[in-house]
């Protein structure tokens, strides 16, 4: 049996891997963390941080790492070394836009300063929103044929870019609003093909991102 570990919020890190194994009826267990007790619980986990995964009693985290896994067991890897290349280039554009807004969310949340917040996220969207959109929207004209999927085929290329531009398109992200994919048309119309991709919108988690 998979084990995830994740905190006591939705965030694509896990939800890409619940996901993964729920497309292909893959049964795993999902113990949330709460945020409060982190300062106790850190050094229990790999690297200090989550999600982490158990496996056969053996812990691992990195979310590449775990994503990669869970879609190899869920058949949404692939086995072409090009196509692994585009995948791969996905899982580390998520974690790469991640870490450019990480200050601004580092600010509000945990220094709660409120005029560094703003100052940091101006200077995300500024300089780093459109930028790193655009990357993945080029990667996507350059990978695939039809733009439906990054590598013509459904994959976990797919479930991350669709759960990361979610995030940024959902108005959880204070002074960032959807607009900015009119700006980019192709991933547009891609994410809303994947939004309506019924093997992945039927999925209990997805619903439940979503809601
Ligand atoms: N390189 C890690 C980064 C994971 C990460 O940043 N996790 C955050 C939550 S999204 C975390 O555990 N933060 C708490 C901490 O670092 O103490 C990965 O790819 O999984």
């Amino acid at each position: 049996m998979i084990k995830l570990i994740y905190f006591d919020f939705d965030f694509w890190r896990v939800d890409i891997l619940r996901l993964s194994l729920a497309h292909s009826n893959i049964p795993y267990e999902f113990e949330r963390i709460p945020r409060k007790n982190w300062s106790k619980d850190k050094k229990k986990f790999p690297f200090g941080q989550l999600p982490s995964m158990i496996v056969d009693n053996k812990q691992f985290a990195q979310t590449h790492s775990l994503a990669k896994f869970c879609a190899i067991r869920s058949s949404l890897y692939d086995n072409d070394e090009f196509k692994i290349l585009i995948i791969d280039q996905v899982l580390d554009w998520a974690n790469e836009i991640t870490n450019h807004i990480a200050p601004s969310i580092r600010a509000a949340m945990r220094e709660k300063n409120f005029e560094k917040f703003k100052r940091l996220r101006k200077e995300f969207v500024k300089n780093d929103l459109i930028l790193w959109f655009t990357y993945l929207e080029n990667l996507l004209k350059n990978s695939s044929s039809k733009k439906q999927f990054f590598t013509d085929k459904f994959s976990i290329a797919d479930i991350t870019a669709w759960r990361v531009i979610y995030w940024f398109c959902s108005g959880k992200l204070e002074l960032i609003n959807d607009s900015f994919l009119n700006e980019l048309p192709i991933l547009k119309k891609y994410y809303h093909h994947i939004n309506n991709y019924t093997p992945l919108s039927e999925l209990r988690e997805f619903k439940s991102i979503v809601s």
